[in-house]
């Protein structure tokens, strides 16, 4: 029974329609990440975040899950062993796409978070700055995604699961935001055989077993085949 741990980031939803963040047009080429993915940026100009977590909201709501994020469901619902999905993305791409095992270790857009108590409540629409938080009433909700310097959610039980790994890939990320990228060093302490997906080689792929190249609709599906044969 073995354990399988997939990291993915934002290119398992490109072709969804989601932009990445470091593509030439990507997230980071139209705004700077200080001014909208740091708490110093919020509290400098919390319209400004607002809105651009707004924006990222519509476009995810107007997104359907690909045959990679379908790929996943199908790997956790026939594997014999665990599988656990640990997402960058802020989408809710894989759980429509049907996966359950999963983290969101940085956020989701999807919920608000209160700055002042902590209450985390559903969102669909557009958050208003200074919206009150349901539970305390303060003017205080915030977008609850994890921004720079800000420690990434459930470290813990993923450093467990990375501790137990058979098997570590990390899909559609560029290797570049910390701890994440440290990843794939964990699951090799661990003994997993390590491979990357992606469109190209990345800054951490010298670190993987091996690599698969190509768009993750195409490249994942084949992957989760391959693993399925070999239980
Ligand atoms: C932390 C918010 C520790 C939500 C994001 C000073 C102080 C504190 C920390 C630091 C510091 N200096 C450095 C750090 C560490 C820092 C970091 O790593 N900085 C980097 C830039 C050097 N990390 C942090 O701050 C983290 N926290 O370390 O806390 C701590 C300790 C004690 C006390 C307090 C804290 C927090 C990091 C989280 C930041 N938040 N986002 C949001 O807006 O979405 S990061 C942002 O980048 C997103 O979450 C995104 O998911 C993430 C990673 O990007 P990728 O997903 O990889 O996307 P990218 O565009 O880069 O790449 C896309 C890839 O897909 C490419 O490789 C492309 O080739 C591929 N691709 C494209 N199309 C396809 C495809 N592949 C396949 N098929 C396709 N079709």
């Amino acid at each position: 029974m073995s354990t399988i741990v997939i990291l993915t980031g934002a290119g398992i939803s490109a072709e969804s329609g989601i932009e990445t963040f470091r593509a030439e047009t990507g997230l980071w080429a139209q705004h700077r990440v200080e001014d909208v993915a740091t708490p110093e940026g919020f509290a400098k100009d919390p319209k400004l975040v607002v809105d651009f977590y707004n924006g990222r909201r519509i476009q995810v709501a107007g997104a359907e899950p690909n045959a990679a994020h379908k790929a996943l469901a199908r790997l956790e619902a026939e594997h014999t062993g665990e599988v656990l999905v640990v997402t960058q993305n802020v989408d809710d791409l894989h759980e429509r796409g049907g996966t359950r095992n999963l983290i969101h270790m940085h956020g989701a857009l999807n919920s608000a978070l209160c700055a002042g108590c902590d209450h985390r409540w559903p969102i669909a629409g557009d958050m208003q700055v200074g919206q009150q938080c349901p539970a305390c009433s303060a003017p205080t909700a915030r977008p609850d995604v994890v921004w720079f310097g800000e420690m990434p959610y459930e470290m813990d039980r993923i450093f467990d699961v990375l501790g137990r790994a058979d098997f570590f890939a990390a899909i559609g990320t560029s290797g570049n935001v910390y701890p994440a990228a440290g990843f794939v060093a964990e699951a090799t302490r661990a003994g997993a055989d390590t491979v990357e997906i992606n469109m190209a080689p990345t800054i951490v792929g010298s670190e993987f077993t091996s690599s698969i190249m190509g768009p993750a609709t195409q490249t994942v599906p084949a992957w989760v085949d391959k693993i399925l044969k070999s239980n």
